[in-house]
């Protein structure tokens, strides 16, 4: 543990064995663990809030949990669980909150296959989440002959309908938010970044990055009240992008509505045992050696499996051609990390359709974590009582021996081990 948030902190530094004020280390790794989940929950709900919604029972639960973690109000270890579980039914509401936001104001997603690559013209490249800053600048900068290009968790912007329609959202440059260093240096653009996963940027293109919101960065220019102005005369000044060659393409955008409509074809395959399980393998993905495991494992599902993603843990295989099961996809990306709400609704809308509860459906989910918005949708996992999930590229630090133990032994969460082993062993 360490905590220096009191005067009473030992040695004037911070308490590391356990609390002066008598904390145990698993209270406070769980009261760390309880804000992580809030900081996750508030990233949605700050999104949810800027589209003009609220909710009492979130803005409740965001106060009464900070309240707790405040020195001398909780030393529960039991409560402090309910509170993570509770957290987890939270972030579902803010989720779906903020999935029926997306869908009022941009349309529910399709399926779109997205460019990779640059087109000829000036250019602004957009990082982040925040689909209506998106909207904005798509408004703004409609007939300036600028291309809008999407980076990481923007991609799955493509397959929204009122943000699709704007023909100058030509594609995509990159993949995941740590290879921003590189593709924002190769690619002459102006850049906006939205939300989180923004490095601090390299000398060589700080003049040419602005951000939005709450994302804020030493040196780089604040985009005031939506107004792009200052990003689109940097786009101009920059001049053009040259054609790329040869620009492969992925494809996003799988809605629930879609991915329903195949429904009874799904069980027609699913009775005939043509296909065998549903992977969902999705979360952050992270620059460590570790994280290849998850291309690894997709990889080597066998042919008679589904694999659906979502976040930016997509990019270690969107890339792969994993063919389809009679018109069937089976790579099936439902979007971004909030979108894990479509994910579990599409969980639900299988277990009415095989008349079978969530942890009997034949259903694997292989999480990858990286920060706390994934934190929260583990305890979402978790509120829904889903069993045996795999968990990496690392064992979260916050979970102690104690906590750890409670996780295998109530859930079986599993870390990540070989990814042929693991299939087999899931497989048999
Ligand atoms: Fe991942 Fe982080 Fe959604 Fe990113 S959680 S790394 S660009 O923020 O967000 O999936
Ligand atoms: Fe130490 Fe408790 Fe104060 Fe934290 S709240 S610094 S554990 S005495």
């Amino acid at each position: 543990m360490f905590c220096y948030q009191c005067s009473q902190t030992a040695f004037g530094n911070g308490c590391t064995i356990q609390g002066t004020c008598g904390k145990k280390p698993t209270v406070a790794k769980l009261q760390d663990n309880l804000i992580f989940a809030i900081k996750g929950i508030s990233a949605y709900n700050n999104l949810v809030n800027k589209m003009g919604h609220e909710d009492k029972e979130i803005n409740n639960f965001l106060t009464n949990g900070l309240y707790t973690t405040l020195t001398n109000v909780n030393f529960d270890v039991e409560n402090l669980i309910s509170l993570a579980i509770e957290a987890g039914k939270i972030n579902l509401k803010v989720m779906d909150l903020l999935k029926k936001a997306n869908i009022e104001n941009f349309g529910e997603p399709t399926p779109s296959e997205v460019e990779v690559g640059a087109k000829k013209g000036p250019g602004i490249l957009v990082t982040g989440h925040d689909l209506q800053a998106l909207e904005e600048l798509l408004k703004q900068t409609e007939d300036k002959g600028i291309n809008i290009y999407t980076h990481s968790e923007m991609l799955p912007a493509h397959g929204y309908p009122e943000l699709r329609k704007y023909k100058h959202l030509v594609g995509q440059l990159g993949g995941p938010w740590f290879d921003q260093k590189k593709i924002f240096s190769n690619y002459n653009v102006a850049i906006l970044g939205t939300t989180n996963c923004v490095l601090l940027p390299k000398d060589s293109y700080k003049n040419r990055m602005f951000t939005s919101g709450v994302t804020k960065l030493p040196d780089v220019q604040q985009i005031e009240n939506f107004d792009f102005t200052p990003i689109i005369n940097k786009a101009l000044e920059l001049g053009d992008l040259e054609e790329e060659k040869d620009k492969k393409t992925i494809t996003t955008g799988f809605g629930l509505s879609t991915i329903l409509s195949l429904a009874d074809k799904i069980k027609e395959l699913v009775e005939a045992g043509k296909i065998k399980r549903f992977f969902l393998v999705g979360g952050c993905d992270s620059p460590i050696p570790q994280a290849s495991y998850y291309r690894e494992f997709v990889k080597n599902l066998p042919s008679d499996t589904i694999v659906l993603t979502l976040a930016c843990g997509k990019y270690r295989f969107n890339d792969l051609d994993l063919g389809d099961i009679e018109g069937i996809p089976r790579l099936i990306d439902i979007g971004q990390c909030n979108d894990s709400i479509v994910a579990i609704e599409l969980a639900t809308a299988l277990c009415d359709l095989f008349e079978m509860e969530l942890n009997d459906l034949p259903l694997t989910i292989v999480l990858s974590w990286m920060e706390q918005k994934a934190a929260a949708i583990l305890w979402s996992l978790l509120y829904l009582d889903k069993k045996d999930m795999l968990i990496g590229p690392i064992l979260p630090a916050w979970a102690n021996e104690d906590i750890t133990k409670y996780l295998v032994d109530t859930f079986n969460l599993t870390p990540i081990g070989d990814p042929k082993e693991d299939i087999k062993r899931i497989l048999s």
